[in-house]
């Protein structure tokens, strides 16, 4: 994907900004409903986006409703040949192996053991019918299974009235997300797509599913996370993507 400008938003985004502050609510289907849009027509998306960036962090922080469900679909929803997406060709998606793989923790946690997979896989497990969104013009309906990441931060003793939780990945992308949503329930740190191991191009080993965010903040490959009170920023947030980008 390229790290292109974000257009001028047009008088009638900034009104339903405006509305959306009003009613303290914001989520990536109700944009799509306030625009009369499709989200997946790329035009449209470019500029609910541009919108969406201009709205500051802070404020987005404040009105996060951490109770708000993103929708959820039927197996009959799921989207055949999920879209692969990475800041390179699907070819060059990092082959991580199983044997020697340990999630490393680091920052506010009290339990910094590493986990291997099988410990991962050995907690209790759900799993999500969801739309996964992406800033390039495209949204497709997935199935991840996992560990609920709220249920995760609780058992490594997260200090979760910290701000941040960060991700670095194998592929030398990371991304963060606020706590609010890193204590969503529908977050999961995701193992399975579709009920089966994650494949190499959806994140082997892991990826962190977060249905309320926009997909880039949905990392992929983690190999590490760390919880922090200085803001971490992201591969593409640091190149002028809002931060926030979610509902
Ligand atoms: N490690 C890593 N995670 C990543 C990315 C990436 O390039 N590297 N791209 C992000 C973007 S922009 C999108 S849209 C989704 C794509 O996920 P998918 O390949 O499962 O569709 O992964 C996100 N997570
Ligand atoms: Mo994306």
């Amino acid at each position: 994907m390229n790290a292109k400008l974000l257009l001028q938003p047009s008088k009638s985004l900034v009104n339903i900004e405006r509305r959306l502050f009003m009613k303290k609510t914001l989520s990536l289907g109700a944009l799509a409903m306030l625009t009369g849009c499709d989200p997946t027509e790329p035009s449209v998306t470019d500029r609910i986006l541009s919108a969406m960036s201009r709205w500051n962090d802070d404020v987005q922080l404040a009105i996060f409703s951490p109770n708000k469900l993103a929708q959820v679909y039927t197996e009959a929803d799921i989207t055949e040949d999920f879209p692969f997406n990475g800041y390179y060709p699907e070819a060059k998606a990092p082959v991580v192996a199983e044997e020697g793989f340990r999630l490393e923790l680091s920052g506010l946690i009290g339990k910094k053991e590493s986990w291997t997979l099988e410990q991962l896989r050995a907690l209790p497990q759900e799993s999500q019918i969801t739309r996964h969104i992406c800033v390039e013009g495209w949204s497709a309906i997935g199935k991840w299974g996992g560990v609920r990441f709220s249920d995760f931060l609780r058992l490594i003793e997260a200090d979760t009235s910290a701000k941040y939780v960060g991700f670095k990945c194998a592929d030398n992308y990371h991304s963060s997300i606020d706590m609010a949503t890193a204590l969503h329930p529908q977050t999961i740190l995701a193992l399975t797509f579709r009920d089966q191991v994650l494949p190499t191009k959806y994140g082997f080993p892991m990826k962190l599913r977060v249905p309320t965010k926009l997909g880039f903040k949905n990392p992929k490959h983690i190999m590490a996370m760390y919880v922090t009170n200085d803001y971490p920023g992201g591969f593409w947030e640091d190149q002028g993507y809002n931060w926030f980008s979610g509902s």
